[in-house]
């Protein structure tokens, strides 16, 4: 008996000691606008893992998985109204809420650069404001973007041709005269084996990942822009953290950034991957190169200025181009 109201004492005792402890961890539920397990997403999840491992008894992260949970050109606004804490998206998806995320592609500096001269911070505020929610990290800044054709151009003209779009690429297609289509990533395998599209955008990496390598012949160089793939939090569910659970949050946030450094090396293996796998560069040499490049420039901060007068200009100036 003695025994007994001993032990129920001691649990009581352990019981007030640990509960304190066990309310703090906080488990957000995170999803990606790509597939699980493809280039745009992998990241994300080690961040996951990451955070599941130094973040024991402190934050958690659910990962409810990609677009089959949330549509791609919904994730914005599921971290804005909190359907979901946490989400894995690029600027380009969200663009109806945000129309100046359509010139962060147009931001090629690393993240450390940019977390020192402002442009994290006006990012942030942009995002605070915009889409109620904190700008936790950036990710894939030295990724190009490229045209994926399946009709041989022998110049940069576009006439004809209808090429898969998301924002990021709309302006650039249209200026050199071809006609774009908008599509979610799920949709550009069909889409290309029907014939519906003779072409589409997409990063250098990640063309393996649904199979459209089977259905694509030509990349046209060079790559431009600089891809974005943003982990925001909602900015309720960031404010009602701790000091602790932010710091977890916001440490495995800069070593994600980090993980960047990866990409020089494996945008070169997705290009020779391309090359084994039949798809062959189109290019038009230097003058005509330097002239796209200028061109999608012009076109996308022309169009980005246009529909965000206010913001646009100080996030060009912030670019440094
Ligand atoms: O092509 C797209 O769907 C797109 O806009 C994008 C943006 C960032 C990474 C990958 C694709």
């Amino acid at each position: 008996m003695h025994h007994r109201i001993l032990a129920s004492a001691v649990a009581l005792l352990a019981l007030a000691y640990v509960a304190p402890a066990l309310a703090q961890e906080v488990t957000l539920r995170a999803v990606s606008s790509f597939a699980e397990g493809t280039q745009f997403s992998k990241n994300f999840e080690r961040f996951i893992e990451k955070v599941n491992k130094d973040g024991k008894g402190v934050v958690q992260i659910n990962y409810i998985g990609g677009p089959r949970a949330v549509p791609p050109f919904e994730v914005g606004n599921a971290v804005r109204t909190k359907v979901v804490d946490m989400a894995n998206v690029t600027g380009a998806f969200y663009t109806n809420l945000m129309p100046e995320a359509d010139g962060f592609k147009l931001i090629g500096k690393p993240m450390s650069e940019q977390r020192k001269n402002g442009t994290w911070a006006y990012i942030n505020e942009l995002h605070n404001k915009k889409l109620n929610s904190h700008y936790l990290a950036r990710q894939f800044h030295n990724v190009p973007f490229h045209i994926y054709l399946n009709k041989k151009i022998d110049k940069l003209d576009f006439s004809g041709l209808k090429i898969r779009v998301t924002p990021v690429y709309r302006d650039i297609v249209q200026a050199l005269g071809g006609t774009p289509i908008n599509t979610a990533p799920g949709e550009v395998f069909t889409a290309l084996e029907r014939g519906v599209v003779d072409g589409y955008g997409w990063p250098v990496s990640g063309i393996f990942d649904l199979g459209w390598d089977k259905v694509t012949k030509f990349r046209m160089d060079p790559g431009f822009y600089s891809v974005e793939v943003n982990v925001l939090v909602n900015q309720d569910v960031w404010k009602g953290l701790n000091d602790k659970q932010r710091k977890v949050l916001s440490d495995a946030a800069l070593w994600l950034e980090g993980l960047d450094s990866e990409n020089v090396a494996g945008n070169k293996a997705e290009v020779d991957r391309q090359t084994k796998a039949g798809i062959q560069a189109i290019s038009f040499g230097p003058a005509e190169s330097k002239k796209f490049i200028d061109q999608a420039n012009n076109v996308a901060w022309e169009s980005v200025i246009k529909r965000a007068p206010d913001t646009a200009p100080k996030l060009r100036q912030l670019s440094g181009n």
